[in-house]
Formats: C-alpha cells, sequence, structure tokens
C-alpha cells in the first residue's frame, strides 16, 4: 500500500490538514487536486490526470464546463436565492424547461441526490394514500438487493450494505427488499395491495455498475402498471447522457412515474436535484407540507438550465455511447488475467478485479493515479471507470493505454 510519505510535502500538508480537522468519513485515494478543465484534473504539484471518476458522475459535461461556469457567475452576481417565501424570475422558467424536456406535468427542486429521493418517497406514500386508497401507515416500497440511493437515516433503513446501516438504527419501516434483475420475485411482491411503490436504479453504480437482463425494466415497468404501482427511477448516476442515451431508462423506452436526478444536474458546480411526475402524483403535496431552503433557487436553476442545454447541443449521450462501446472493446484486447469481468453501458463501466491479494483492487488505483488516471475501487474488487462524456477516442485510446501498462503491477 502506498504510504503518505511517497506524497510531495505539499500534498502531505493538505493530507494532514483534512485528518487532523474533517471527519474521518471516507478513505481517498492519496492524491490532492486544485484544478479542474474537461477530462483532466490537476494535483497540488501540478500533474495532470484523466478523471475516471467523474465526481461520480456528477461532471458528465467535464470539469468547469465553460457554458456552465459563465452561467454560474453572472447568476451569482445577480441574485443566488430568494427562498421560496417569494417568486424568483427563474423557477417558471426553469420548471417549464426540464418538463418539457423530459416530458412530465410538473418538477419538485431540490439540492442533493438523496433529498430528491426523499421526496420521491413522500410523494409515492402520498399518492398511495390519497389516490391508491392504501390505509394509513400501510403504504410499501419495493427496493432492490444492493441499492444505493444515499445516506440519509430513512435511505439508509433500506440499504443492503452494512456500512451504510449497521448502528445508525433504529430503521424507518414501509420497505420490502427483493433481488434485483429478478421479475419474478418483483411479481410477488406486487401482489401486496399495500405496495404504493418500486424504487430502483436502471442499473446499480454503487453494487459495482450492474446492468440488468435486457427488457427488465420494461417488464417491471408493466408489472407495476398492472399492479397500480407507481415505478420510481433513480437516475441521478445514471442519467443525463452517462449510459448512452439521455436517461437509462430510455435504452427500454421505460417512462418512470417518478424520474429523479440530480448529480451532473448542475455539471458538478452546485447540489442541484429534481424530481418529475404528473400531476395526479405532484398535487398530492399542497403548499407548506414540503420544501427546503435551497430548493429552486434562481443560481441553481440557471445553472441547471445550462447543464441540460449542452448535454443536448454536444450530443453528449452519443458520445458516451461511441466512446464506452471503444473502451470496453479495448479493455477486453489487454485480455488481462486480472481483468474478470467488463460491464457498462454508455461511459458507465466497471472492471471486476481478479488476484490473490484482496488490495489488488486499490493497488491497481495507486499504479493507475502514478501513471496519469484516477478511478477508484467499489465494493473492494470493483473498479469504475465513468470519465466525463466529453472524452474523445485519441483519450479513450489513451486512457486504455495507461490501464494496461497499469495491470503489470499486478503481476
Ligand atoms: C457517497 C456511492 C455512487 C446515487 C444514487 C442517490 C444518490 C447517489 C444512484 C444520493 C449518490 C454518491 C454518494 C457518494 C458517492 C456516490 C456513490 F458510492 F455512494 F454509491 F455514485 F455510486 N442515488 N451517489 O449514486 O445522491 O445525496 O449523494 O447527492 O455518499 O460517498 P447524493
Amino acid at each position: 500500500m502506498q504510504s503518505i510519505s511517497s506524497l510531495s510535502e505539499t500534498s502531505r500538508h493538505y493530507l494532514e490538514l483534512e485528518e487532523k480537522y474533517g471527519a474521518h468519513n471516507y478513505h481517498p485515494l492519496p492524491v490532492v487536486l486544485n484544478k479542474g478543465e474537461g477530462v483532466f484534473v490537476w494535483d497540488v504539484d501540478g500533474k495532470r490526470y484523466y478523471d475516471f471518476l467523474s465526481g461520480y458522475s456528477a461532471v458528465n459535461q467535464g470539469h468547469c464546463h465553460p457554458k456552465i461556469i459563465a452561467t454560474l457567475i453572472e447568476q451569482a452576481s445577480k441574485l443566488t436565492l430568494t427562498s421560496r417565501a417569494f417568486h424568483s424570475d427563474l423557477l417558471g422558467e426553469y420548471a417549464q424547461f426540464i418538463t418539457n424536456y423530459f416530458g412530465y406535468d410538473k418538477v419538485l427542486p431540490m439540492n442533493t441526490g438523496v433529498e430528491a429521493v426523499e421526496t420521491a418517497i413522500k410523494l409515492c406514500r402520498r399518492w398511495g394514500y390519497e389516490v391508491k386508497g392504501i390505509a394509513e401507515n400501510k403504504a410499501k416500497i419495493i427496493v432492490c438487493e444492493g441499492n444505493f440511493h444515499g445516506r440519509t437515516s430513512t435511505v439508509i433503513s433500506f440499504s443492503s450494505d452494512p456500512s451504510s446501516y449497521k448502528n445508525f438504527g433504529p430503521y424507518m419501516p414501509g420497505f420490502e427488499t427483493v433481488p434485483y434483475n429478478d421479475l419474478n420475485a418483483l411479481a410477488v411482491a406486487l401482489q401486496d395491495k399495500n405496495v404504493a411503490g418500486f424504487l430502483v436504479e436502471p442499473i446499480q453504480g454503487e453494487a459495482g455498475v450492474f446492468v440488468p437482463d435486457e427488457n427488465y425494466l420494461r417488464k417491471a415497468k408493466q408489472y407495476c402498471e398492472d399492479a397500480n404501482v407507481l415505478f420510481i427511477g433513480d437516475e441521478i448516476q445514471t442519467g443525463l447522457c452517462r449510459t448512452g442515451k439521455m436517461l437509462a431508462c430510455d435504452h427500454e423506452d421505460v417512462r418512470p412515474d417518478i424520474l429523479i436526478l440530480g448529480k451532473a444536474l448542475s455539471g458538478g458546480t452546485l447540489p442541484v436535484s429534481a424530481v418529475l411526475a404528473d400531476d395526479e402524483i405532484m398535487l398530492t403535496i399542497k403548499p407548506g407540507e414540503h420544501g427546503s431552503t435551497y430548493g429552486g433557487n434562481p443560481l441553481a436553476c440557471k445553472v441547471a438550465i445550462a447543464s441540460l442545454t449542452v448535454l443536448k447541443e454536444e450530443k453528449m449521450a452519443e458520445n458516451a455511447a461511441a466512446m464506452g462501446k471503444i473502451l470496453r472493446d479495448q479493455l477486453a484486447a489487454i485480455n488481462s488475467p486480472n481483468i474478470k469481468i467488463i460491464r457498462g453501458k454508455g461511459l458507465l463501466n466497471a472492471i471486476v478485479i481478479e488476484h490473490s491479494n484482496p488490495e489488488a483492487a486499490w493497488e491497481l488505483c495507486l499504479a493507475l493515479k502514478e501513471n496519469g488516471l484516477l478511478a477508484k475501487p467499489t465494493h473492494g474488487d470493483k473498479i469504475r471507470f465513468a470519465p466525463p462524456l466529453i472524452i474523445t477516442k485519441e483519450q479513450i485510446e489513451e486512457c486504455a493505454n495507461i490501464i494496461e501498462k497499469s495491470l503489470s503491477i499486478l503481476h
């Protein structure tokens, strides 16, 4: 394991400050960044890296996208926050833009991804009681084994990962877990008349980029319709062109009843999330029954319009589809005995490392860092490869060479 002592004095200085004064709730790769532009980030010593994590898919448009930053600066100089106690000239414009963009009646603007997930859960439960007619406090939401939907107390209540939920109890009731990618298990769970919703990631990111079987999402949506249950699509990580379509659900022409967005909705500049739904669902929440201080602030609205605009203008979904295929083909061509699985869709990919050393994936990420590419393992033996969606063919090929060169440390 590379020790901190091999880092420059400058880097060590920043790590030591974090260690002493910051909570120890992460275990980052030993690198200290201070600049980002497009697919690249730079450390405090001026070394350049390809960013193959993209802020966990928050930086789909590339670091510091010029149009997004220009919009941020311009609006930040005018008006950043009115609170929802008053109207602004931007919330209505943004609401019209994003609802037209995705084809829904209304949007409820929030900030972080998990706040949007919590909002979707509240909307689903409220619809369950007031539209479906479920008895009060009996509503259930089906979730999947291996899910990751955020880290609030409610959301970790239905996590299957002990590192997310252990010793954070007591847990929120009203959730039932079924295996991911298992239509029979879902069909059985949907027989319960108290089920109000099915919350699912179209691809399970944190679990290691699990792509479900073809038609899983389409059939799951059909089963939900047949059971009068809301299909809630968490596209916080898979959405906004990451998987080669605007939404991962678009690969199967599935329209979630509740669509959850976050991360790249602001191009990695500030927390912006959104919940989209039609009136029958959205209008079950009345004035004063939900909200947040920053939700729908003018700065977020303006930045989100710019972030969504450049996705289409620069055809980032098409590029993600094309570059993702090249990346997976190049990884396969390495033919490494240490790459057990290559999987993904668009530019949301992961490799599963095969090696006797349980630290092999971490060691590989340290070698990748030395060779100019930043990635981080998830759940031990999986490494996510998710660069910004503006990456070029030449850059993909260079990165595949870096990965091949770095794999030699596992021999
Ligand atoms: C961390 C993971 C990724 C998400 C999906 C909701 C949220 C996330 C599908 C909540 C957030 C982030 C959280 C961040 C690391 C990252 C992550 F490793 F945690 F699981 F991407 F896979 N739904 N994912 O992926 O959004 O509240 O964070 O804005 O907590 O370490 P958030």
